[in-house]
């Protein structure tokens, strides 16, 4: 159930099954609503974000940054869950990357029609540290290319329960998400859930 799809990523299929992440991710919810974030240039984002962790990324026309505080409450971010640490923790010993601690968490939810586009992930203070990305609910196809942006893109499709693990070079790689087709997933209805683990690196 592993699967390389490049140099130091890695898919581990149906490795994030338990239904403690939704509910954890509604523990989250409760304390740190879902919203639309907006762009520098004051575009909504469409996607829906919140965050747990000591960090959370955040967008607004002043820019993309790690903050430790959610902007629409002031407060810090909700801790963590345990069981988050710790899956992803698992996921990335397993594909070969340990003592990953991550700091943040970014939880993306999609509706039907949206995505994500084509972009890199360079707003933590290092990328020495892997990725860990679990995605839920509804299936998305995934767009991976290469640390040009002019690389060649490849697809793959990530299902309930699939975690994904991007270090070395790959952590600097093009990827998006494709437009969300229509569905209903038993355990999220007609969404999809992507949590993000990083080690923003502030302190
Ligand atoms: C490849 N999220 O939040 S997860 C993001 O499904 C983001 O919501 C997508 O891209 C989502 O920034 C994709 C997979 C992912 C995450 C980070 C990566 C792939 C990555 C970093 C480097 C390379
Ligand atoms: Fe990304």
């Amino acid at each position: 159930r592993e699967e390389s799809i490049g140099p130091g990523a890695m898919i581990l299929r149906g490795f994030a099954l338990d239904v403690g992440l939704l509910v954890g991710i509604a523990a989250v919810a409760a304390q740190a609503p879902f919203r639309h974030m907006l762009t520098p240039g004051g575009k909504q984002i469409g996607v829906e974000m919140t965050n747990c962790g000591a960090f959370g990324w955040v967008s607004d026309r002043r820019g993309y940054r790690y903050a430790p505080r959610d902007p629409l409450t002031d407060l810090p971010w909700p801790k963590m869950p345990d069981l988050f640490l710790s899956l992803a923790t698992r996921a990335a010993q397993q594909a070969g990357f340990s003592g990953f601690r991550p700091d943040a968490c970014l939880i993306n939810r999609y509706a039907p029609g949206v995505k994500m586009g084509l972009h890199q992930d360079r707003d933590e203070a290092g990328f020495d540290a892997p990725i860990v990305s679990v995605s839920l609910g509804l299936p998305a196809t995934f767009q991976f290319g290469g640390t040009d942006r002019r690389d060649p893109v490849a697809r793959h499709t990530l299902q309930h329960g699939d975690v994904v693990v991007w270090g070395g070079v790959s952590r600097l790689a093009w990827h998006g998400i494709l437009t969300l087709k229509p569905g209903q997933h038993p355990e999220t209805g007609a969404t999809r859930l992507n949590l993000t683990f990083r080690q923003a690196g502030y302190r």
